[in-house]
């Protein structure tokens, strides 16, 4: 039989984990320094795990600077922007990684890019191994069969909380 401590528990260990899978991180691209020039995208791009559901964001001072993406390796490689995929200015765009893959970003004004002003991100599915509950939790019901199954586990728990508090 439930108790109201052991419900609880349950209760934060759960939301804890929607929450975690929930949260698409937000990457500000090239860290505190921002969308310019004189950043190392590379460097930053490395320290970074660009998961789907994630989203860029890019700050820049307008007028200076630009954000145009580019389909193709070779367009980025060699700065071709006159096949942008897409081209945005104002000063604070976010992009949304709407699934895996390499997708290619670089500043639109004139000689920006073959600055280095450009970074390549590769976006992985955020279908993560999950990680294993500590051994604290073994009370907690296993990990679930399926996500709907998780859901609806979630659902009965919440309400379960809602009547003993309200
Ligand atoms: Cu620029």
């Amino acid at each position: 039989m439930a108790t109201m401590e052991n419900t609880m528990f349950l209760v934060f260990v759960f939301v804890a984990l929607i929450t975690k899978e929930a949260l698409a991180a937000q990457h500000a691209v090239g860290g505190s320094q921002g969308w310019d020039e004189s950043t190392d995208f590379d460097t930053w791009a490395k320290g970074q795990t660009f998961k789907v559901g994630d989203q860029l964001v890019f700050k820049y001072a307008s007028g200076l600077h630009s954000v145009v993406e580019v389909a193709s390796e070779s367009a980025y490689k060699n700065c071709d922007l006159g096949s942008a995929l897409n081209s945005m200015n104002g000063g604070s765009n976010v992009v949304k990684l709407n699934k895996a893959g390499t997708r290619y970003f670089a500043c639109g004004t004139l000689g920006h890019c073959n600055q280095g002003m450009k970074v390549k991100i590769k976006t992985v599915t955020g279908n993560a191994p999950s990680s294993p509950a500590p051994s604290s939790t073994s009370d907690a019901p296993g990990p679930s069969q399926s996500s709907a199954s998780f859901v609806m586990a979630v659902a009965v728990l919440l309400a379960t909380f809602m009547l003993y508090v309200f």
